[in-house]
Parts: structure tokens; C-alpha cells; sequence
């Protein structure tokens, strides 16, 4: 395992107690480097073994001191200074920050008023209104945290696509590599890239499941294993639970359908494939027509209800049977009556699928949100894929809080393989803190370097801005000003709590705006952003002709996809844009693109599947 994960932990860890400690900006520089180092292509292991400190110096962002604690860690497996700081305040700093409104200031007034050390004690002093006591404090705050625990305590326990994403691709190419690994894939959460994870499911074809066992518990990207039989395995990765199952090659299809879940949909699934006198399980699918109460007497009970008590009680018997029992070990504890009937599909999922009269279902679709029936009248949406990507609507530069030039933008643009990209700064206005954001004045500078850096770039650029919209729906730059640029991207970066419906259709009704940034403004596992009625929202514009965001960030994933599929049948557009502000955020795009297609969405309903002109007709036509 790379380790520069390890150590960009560390080193936030580092920042919040210099912020506590109120020391000047280093925790800024201290933020800035973990960053880097969580981004940088090679590992600060290697690094460090071929040039020591001053290969890790090289980081961006790395300065001396920081490169000499990443060393240190390295090499001692601890940094002096983070020791001393934990013992001066063995705070659990990750859990108390995780609380909205909490930051490392509160949590250091916190410990040094009231001993606050952990999410419970956070908890029990909001409870008992200490928190209001103390000198900088007051009731609102204190609602406000005690409001804020659970949703931290929740989202605490589920990782991010983003991250849990590369760690199962790692298990799969290690897992590739087997010889006693016939076939491997994801299955679960992950393979229906819903937006956080539980766990991370693995799945795998293999005649000799001990062996394929064996060979992951080997894994070197494993920090522990948790278990391991002859079957399955889960093992520890940063912080990551990866559950592998291990399944013959003839019953991979079934084994891939069930644990791809959603357990909402197998459950829909397998109801209509009770209708047919059908059984589907991990091991196949089964023609259980033949089988009545005079069969076979080792019979399980739900096959025997199936047949002579009719379709409706078989569906009841199957809700108990898949609320109390866990998949079962199939290798090694084979349960020969859940292989009763003939056995018409399962070693192919397609042949699962069509086993039961439907077509194929896409796993971000699985989530029981009526795919079951329109896939069994064969109109399941085409689906939009990465490649139909053509552009990036929504990109940061140096000029505001980006790492890249305006020129370096366009090239990293080209270079991913965009026809197209949009340069849209921050513009100043709520929300926009630190002077991040660009003032009329400024934008207009910069609109005359976009547009010198368009007339010999590999791309095409559209000039543009990411306004904010304020509390009352306003857009915060000047109409002139906006007016004069191609694609304006308006999004709510303040007072994002509430409800946010009004907010967001006066800003899609102003007659500049072309796009709407991450709608509700949610941070996944920090905050949840606007409530918002998304049928009005999207009808507006649909109406009047503003795209809606999917942001690509890991982080943000904002339209989320239930509200991408009511946006989609309102007649809306929607724009999958990464908000760049690296020259690697391009990469995020697929994250974007697995959203939209949970929110059902085909080419035609996504404005950057457009070629250059079809996109600059739909910013013109406003
Ligand atoms: P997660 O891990 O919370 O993000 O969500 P999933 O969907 O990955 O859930 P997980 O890991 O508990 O199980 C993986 C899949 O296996 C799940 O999507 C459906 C299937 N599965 C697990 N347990 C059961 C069960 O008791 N009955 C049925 N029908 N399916 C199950
Ligand atoms: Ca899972
Ligand atoms: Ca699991
Ligand atoms: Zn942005």
C-alpha cells in the first residue's frame, strides 16, 4: 500500500492542532501538503528510500519541515511533535471536527473547558446545556451541535466512492493476477457506485475457493486480515472493510446478480421471478414448476409454500427469509435444497436476467426505483457512458482558488481527450471568504486572458464564472459583466441549510445564469445541504433552459441521483462537470457520469455529451 494516505492524515491531523493552538497560518501549509501528498503519483516510500528528505521535498506544496516529519514518520513510525500534541490534548480530533460547525478551536475550548474528548462526551455536555456556559458559547451553538452529532456519528461509519473506488480496483488487479482466480468484480454498494460505501464486496470465480483465500490473505496492501475461511475472506484496508466471496465459475452470474444488491431490487426481482415459478438465489435460477408438496422431502420451505400455497405467499415467506438470513457460505456449507428445481441460468448474469424475461439491468439502476418492470418491457434507458463526455463546464485556475494557469487548464483539458472546458473562477460574494473570489473588475481581466489563450489552445474554451447565489436568490456579479461571458455557472456557497427551493429558482429564472453548481451545496458524510423540491427546481429549468450540475467531486456528487432522475422525466438538462481545481480533478468525471446514470439518464439529456457548438447554442440560446 502506498502510504501517502497514512501521512496526509497525519499531517491534517497536525493542522487541526496547530489551529487550535492558533498558530499563525501553518496549518495552513500543513493542509496544503497533505493534499498534495494524498495526490502525488508516487509513493512517499519510494521517495524517501531513493532521495530521503529532499525527494519528499519536491512534493508540491512540501516545504522542509514538512518533508523532515514525513521522513521521521517513515521511518520511526510516529512524528515527535503529533505525539506531543495528542498528549497535551488527547482529543479524538477526526470525530469532534466531523461535526458540523465544529472546528479545531471549538474542540480546544471544548477539551480545556469541559474535558471533551470524544463524540459522546460532545454529546452528554450539549445534553446537559453545558456547552452554552462556556465563555464564546451560546444556546444556538449548542443546538446547532447537538443537532449535528448524528449525522456525524452516521456518515462517520460509511467511506466515500472516491476513495473506497480505488482501493477495491487495487484488490481486483492483485486479485487478476491469480492463477487460482478465474474471474473477479466488484459487487454491492460499489458496483451500483452509490455515493458512500459501506464495504467494499469482492467477488470472485474459482474452482479451489482455499486457494483464492489464501492468495488474498497475502495481499500486501491488507493493513489486517478480519477473517478468513474457505470461502470468504475480509480483510482491513485504510480503514476499509473488503469482504471476498469466493463462488464456483458456473454459479458467478447468480453469485454477481445477489451480491450487487440492491437487496430492494433482488427482492422486486425475485418476486417476479416467483410469478413465473421461477427461484432465483446466489447459485441460479431454478424452474421450480416441477416441484410440489409430494417432491423431493428435503425441500426448503419456501419452495414447498411456492408451489402449493401460490406466487403471493411465496413473495411473503421471501421478505422474512431475506431479513433474516445472511448470504450463506455456499462452498462451504452447500445447501442442496436451495439448488432444488432445474437449474436454467446462472453462470452468466445476462443469462439471470433473461432467465426471468427482462434485460439486463446496469447495476447503477438496481435500487428498485421501477427498473424491474421497465426492463421487463424492454425500455430500460441507453444509459450515457464516460466516453460520451465531450467537455468540462465548470473548471478552477490560479486566478481563484485553483492550482492551474488558465492556459495549464486548457491543456490538461485537451490532454484527458475534452473537445471543450469552461474557465468559471469564483467571483466574489457570500460564501467566497479569504479573497478567493474575483471582483467585476478582476473577471473582466481575466475574460481577456481566457480569451487570448482560446485563440491558440487545443480546445475550445468557453469563458465563464462560477457566481454564488445569495440567501434571496441573487447572483453575485453584475449583469453587464455576465453578460459578456459564455457560460455562467451560478451556485449556492452560503446559508446552505433549510430550505433552498426559492433560493435555487430565482437564480435559474436571472437571464444569465446558464448552469446551476451543486444545487444543494451537500458535503457527503459532513453536510446535508438544502432541502429542496426538486420537481420545482427542475421544472423551472427545464423551462428555462439553465442546466442542472451533477458535480463529479467525490465529496459532493450534488445532484444526487434520485433528484437527477426526477430532474431527467421533468424535461431538464443536466451538465456532469468535475470543478476542476487540479489538473487530475478531470478524472472525477466518471464519478459524475455512474451519478447521472443512477439518475437514468441517456446522452441526449446531458448538455457536455454535446459536441462544442451543440453546447455553445444551448449557453446562447438562454
Ligand atoms: P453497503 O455495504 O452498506 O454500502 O451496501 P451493500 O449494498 O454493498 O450491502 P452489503 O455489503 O451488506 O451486501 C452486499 C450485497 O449482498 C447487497 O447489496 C445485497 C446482497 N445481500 C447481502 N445480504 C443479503 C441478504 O440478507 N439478502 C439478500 N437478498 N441480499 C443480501
Ligand atoms: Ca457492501
Ligand atoms: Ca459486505
Ligand atoms: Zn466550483
Amino acid at each position: 500500500m502506498s502510504r501517502n494516505d497514512e501521512v496526509a492524515t497525519l499531517l491534517e491531523e497536525m493542522a487541526d492542532h496547530l489551529e487550535a493552538r492558533d498558530v499563525d497560518y501553518k496549518h495552513k501549509s500543513y493542509r496544503r501538503a497533505a493534499d498534495s501528498i494524498r495526490a502525488h503519483a508516487v509513493a512517499v516510500e519510494t521517495l524517501h528510500a531513493e532521495g530521503g528528505e529532499d525527494a519528499l521535498a519536491e512534493i508540491d506544496d512540501v516545504g522542509d519541515a514538512i518533508a523532515a516529519k514525513t521522513a521521521e514518520y517513515l521511518e520511526e513510525g510516529v512524528i515527535g511533535e503529533l505525539e506531543e500534541f495528542r498528549a497535551e490534548m488527547p482529543v479524538e480530533m477526526d470525530a469532534l471536527t466531523a461535526v458540523e460547525g465544529v472546528g479545531p478551536k471549538t474542540v480546544a475550548s471544548l477539551y480545556e473547558a469541559l474535558g471533551v474528548e470524544t463524540l459522546d462526551d460532545l454529546e452528554a455536555a450539549a445534553e446537559a446545556g453545558e456547552i452554552r456556559e462556556v465563555s464564546g458559547f451560546g444556546a444556538k451553538t449548542e443546538e446547532n451541535i447537538a443537532e449535528n452529532i448524528p449525522f456525524a456519528r452516521e456518515s462517520r461509519k460509511r467511506s466515500l466512492l472516491g476513495e473506497a473506488r480505488p482501493v477495491a480496483e487495487r484488490a481486483l488487479s492483485f486479485l487478476d493476477a491469480r492463477p487460482a482466480v478465474e474471474r473477479v468484480d466488484v459487487a454491492g454498494s460499489l458496483r451500483r457506485w452509490r455515493p458512500t460505501i459501506g464495504d467494499v464486496d469482492v467477488l470472485a470465480a474459482g474452482d479451489d475457493g482455499r486457494a483464492v483465500v489464501d492468495a488474498f490473505a497475502e495481499w500486501d496492501a491488507a493493513d489486517d486480515v478480519i477473517e478468513a475461511g474457505t470461502s470468504k475472506a475480509s480483510v482491513r484496508v485504510d480503514g476499509l472493510r473488503v469482504d471476498l466471496q469466493v463462488v464456483v465459475p458456473a454459479e458467478f452470474g447468480a453469485a454477481i446478480q445477489y451480491f450487487t444488491g440492491s437487496k430492494a431490487h433482488n427482492l422486486e426481482f425475485r418476486n417476479r421471478a416467483i410469478d413465473r415459478e421461477l427461484k432465483v438465489n446466489e447459485y441460479g435460477v431454478f424452474d421450480v414448476s416441477e416441484l410440489d408438496s409430494d417432491g423431493p422431502s428435503d425441500e426448503s420451505d419456501d419452495v414447498s409454500d411456492l408451489s402449493s400455497d401460490g406466487p403471493s405467499d411465496g413473495q411473503s415467506d421471501d421478505v422474512s427469509e431475506l431479513d433474516s438470513d445472511g448470504p450463506s457460505d455456499g462452498a462451504d456449507d452447500p445447501d442442496e435444497s436451495q439448488r432444488a428445481g432445474e437449474r436454467v441460468a446462472g453462470e452468466t448474469e445476462a443469462g439471470v436476467y433473461e432467465a426471468v424475461g427482462t434485460e439486463w439491468v446496469p447495476p447503477e439502476l438496481r435500487e428498485n426505483r421501477g427498473e424491474v418492470a421497465a426492463a421487463a418491457d424492454g425500455e430500460l434507458p441507453d444509459l450515457l457512458e464516460v466516453d460520451d463526455i465531450r467537455g468540462d463546464l465548470h473548471c478552477h485556475t490560479a486566478w481563484s482558488d485553483g492550482e492551474p494557469t488558465i492556459a495549464g487548464l486548457v491543456e490538461a483539458a485537451a490532454d484527458f481527450g475534452h473537445d471543450y472546458v469552461a474557465v468559471t473562477d469564483h467571483a466574489t460574494g457570500p460564501g467566497m471568504v479569504g479573497g478567493v473570489g474575483l471582483d467585476d473588475e478582476t473577471l473582466r481581466e481575466q475574460l481577456a486572458e481566457v480569451r487570448a489563450v482560446a485563440a491558440d489552445a487545443d480546445a475550445e474554451v468557453f469563458a465563464g464564472v462560477e457566481a454564488n447565489i445569495g440567501a434571496d436568490g441573487s447572483v453575485s456579479v453584475a449583469d453587464d459583466v455576465l453578460s459578456e461571458l459564455d457560460c455562467v455557472v451560478a451556485s449556492p456557497h452560503s446559508s446552505l441549510d433549510g430550505d433552498g427551493t426559492d433560493r435555487l429558482v430565482a437564480a435559474i429564472e436571472h437571464p444569465e445564469v446558464d448552469v446551476v453548481g451543486h444545487p444543494t451545496g451537500r458535503l457527503l458524510n459532513q453536510r446535508p445541504g438544502h432541502d429542496i423540491d426538486i420537481e420545482t427546481v427542475a421544472e423551472a429549468a427545464a423551462a428555462e433552459g439553465v442546466a442542472l450540475e451533477i458535480n463529479a467531486n467525490p465529496n459532493r456528487l450534488d445532484l444526487r441521483s434520485s433528484y437527477v432522475k426526477v430532474a431527467v422525466e421533468a424535461g431538464a438538462t443536466i451538465a456532469v462537470d468535475t470543478d476542476a481545481h487540479r489538473p487530475g480533478s478531470f478524472e472525477y468525471v466518471r464519478y459524475g457520469v455512474h451519478t447521472a446514470r443512477r439518475g437514468w439518464c441517456e446522452p441526449d439529456d446531458v448538455l457536455n455529451c454535446r459536441d462544442a457548438d451543440g453546447v455553445r447554442a444551448f449557453l446562447e440560446g438562454r
